[in-house]
């Protein structure tokens, strides 16, 4: 799956939280995240993934805002997300 340009499809069958990386700039914290339906059910093993330094901050911030109003919603208090 690693090409210098162009496009990929990548179907994803099953709901969850996935993260991707560019492998040439990964150190330098290039990785998205892709949220498939609602299920924020592997949302602590996407959250305690190993990751390089800027990956690691990077890919902590894009997960709290994915993940974030799916975790609040289902602990029905005590939210530490700053409102919008
Ligand atoms: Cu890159």
């Amino acid at each position: 799956m690693r090409q210098a340009a162009g496009e990929i499809t990548v179907t994803f069958d099953v709901e969850g939280i996935y993260g991707y990386k560019c492998a040439p700039h990964f150190g330098m914290g290039m990785v998205g995240v892709i949220q498939v339906g609602e299920s924020t059910a592997n949302l602590d093993a996407a959250e305690t993934a190993k990751l390089p330094g800027k990956a690691k901050t990077r890919m902590a911030e894009l997960i709290s805002q994915v993940g974030g109003a799916g975790r609040a919603e289902g602990a029905g208090s005590g939210s530490t997300w700053p409102a919008d």
